[in-house]
């Protein structure tokens, strides 16, 4: 399905990005980062479709075969809006866009940034705080802001958190949570997803599915996992949600709630031991680990979901409900008629 081709001055691409091949390294990584800072900053005021416009400009360059030398070359091609060809002309021209340099040494951006970046904070806790007049770290713990535990958690690891995970360090991490699933239910199996399973050297986070191929086994898996491992001195921070897959009544309708996915997870810092790297010193690092946990029979779309990267998944949902009336979460895919059918059937019941 991949369609990528120069095409009289131009080039052709197919219109969803789940449907382009998009390496890791690219050629056009100054274009791409000055859209992707403009798709931030954009994400920061709560302007997501904005947001979304600048993130499918810089998917469409990530996919093209070579440099972008002019803006010509683009030719028509779809998903890169006025404003963001604006961006692309400054860039090429001039190295750098006016716009994108205003917005990387404003206060809000600069504040946004520094706040989202903490472990439990989102855009609209960050917005909040920048509305009261804090701008540093510092100022969160001098003004008594009330931060949950999640937060503190979050500040006291700041640092370790925003250094970046090495593929090493996620493999090490998996293996100690291997290990700890072996004892727990022995069988279940530990899968890197993320970034790292997309081939990233490194990441923000290691995200691991832990699944067992016996339907119903894995019921009350994850808080033995997670004891055993806090028994071990190998988690400094955690919190756990319930799976409310099955508590849902009926499906959701496509494009409906924006949850990520209803699965039993543990979000949670770890106490990983190093020899070298920022924590060397003290002799660990603080590492950002999600631990999720799937049936069986919904693992293959549990490991689709979670492989990512975000956008990735945006457009093959978007794929399956535009060109197939087909609905994909990270727990099924299905036919979105038959069972808006089925549930209207039901109704009839009374
Ligand atoms: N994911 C998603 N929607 C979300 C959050 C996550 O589809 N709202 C999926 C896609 C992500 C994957 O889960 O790729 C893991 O989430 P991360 O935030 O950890 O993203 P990555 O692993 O891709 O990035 P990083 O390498 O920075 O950890
Ligand atoms: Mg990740």
């Amino acid at each position: 399905i991949e369609s990528r081709h120069r095409l009289r001055g131009g080039w052709q691409m197919a219109p969803y990005a789940c449907q382009r091949r998009t390496p890791l390294l690219h050629s056009n990584q100054p274009l791409t980062e000055a859209l992707e800072t403009l798709a931030e900053e954009a994400g920061f005021s709560g302007s997501e479709g904005r947001s979304l416009a600048f993130t499918r400009a810089a998917s469409v360059l990530k996919a093209l075969p070579g440099r972008l030398s002019t803006l010509e070359e683009l030719g028509p091609l779809p998903g890169i809006g006025e404003h963001s060809r604006r961006v692309i002309q400054d860039v090429l021209e001039d190295g750098v866009c006016a716009e994108v340099e205003r917005v990387k040494l404003s206060e809000r951006y600069q504040t946004m940034k520094l706040f989202t970046k903490i472990f439990g904070v989102g855009v609209r806790t960050a917005s909040r705080w920048y509305q009261e007049g804090l701008r540093t770290l510092v100022d969160l713990q001098e003004r008594g802001t009330k931060l949950t535990r999640q937060q503190q958690a979050g500040l006291r690891h700041y640092d370790d958190l925003n250094t970046p995970v090495e593929r090493g360090e996620a493999e090490s991490i998996s293996r100690a949570v291997q290990g700890a699933v072996q004892r727990c239910l022995p069988g279940t199996s530990v899968t890197l997803a993320g970034g790292f399973r997309r081939g990233k050297p490194h990441g923000h986070d290691v995200d691991l599915l832990l699944t067992h191929p016996e339907a119903g086994r894995e019921a009350g898996l994850l808080s033995r996992v997670v004891s055993w491992l806090d028994s071990q001195d190998l988690i400094l921070y955690q919190h756990s949600q319930e799976n409310s897959y099955a508590l849902q009544e009926g499906p959701e309708p496509p494009g409906g709630r924006d949850v990520m996915d209803r699965f039993e997870r543990c979000f949670s810092i770890f106490r990983l031991e190093v020899q070298g790297g920022p924590g060397a010193a003290r002799g660990w690092k603080a590492v950002r680990v999600d631990l999720v946990v799937a049936p069986i029979s919904q693992f293959p779309f549990a490991l689709l979901g979670w492989t990512g990267s975000r956008h990735f998944e945006r457009e093959l949902r978007r794929f399956a409900s535009h060109e197939r009336k087909m609905v994909l979460n990270s727990h099924a895919l299905y036919d979105s008629r038959r069972v808006w059918q089925l549930w209207a059937y039901v109704g009839t019941w009374g």
